[in-house]
């Protein structure tokens, strides 16, 4: 937890005022974080794939070839971790571009425990 999110209160005890550092009130409780999940299919282009992790996940083209390859792989991975909003954003925007262009690419969204 960053000091940040600390509040510095005072504190009156009977002999002399004293400052002290409390824990952080709920109102300083950080945003919940969504992990992004990108989906494994027999049909979508690899290539196709790699252009999405470069496009809308800021990936270099060797960082989206070994994504895509563990997706590939393993059926799922995790593309990013983001705020509720750009998590949906990132979500809609590549089922939008993946139905556009007619690949059946699977992309959605899980809240960080
Ligand atoms: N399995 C696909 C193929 O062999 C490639 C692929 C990788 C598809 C990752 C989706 O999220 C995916 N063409």
């Amino acid at each position: 937890m960053s000091f940040s999110n600390w509040v510095l209160q005072d504190q009156h005890d009977n002999s002399n005022d004293s400052l002290v550092i409390t824990k952080p009130s709920l109102k300083t409780k950080r945003p919940p974080l969504y992990k992004v999940l990108l989906l494994n299919d027999d049909y979508t282009p690899m290539e196709f794939v790699v252009h999405v992790l470069e496009r809308f996940f800021g990936m270099t083209h060797d960082q989206a070839i070994k994504v895509m390859l563990t997706v590939h792989e393993k059926g799922v991975a995790v593309v990013g971790i983001f705020s509720f909003e750009i998590a949906e954003a990132k979500v809609e925007q590549v089922m939008e571009y993946s139905h556009r262009h007619q690949h059946p690419l699977q992309c959605t969204m899980e809240k960080e425990n």
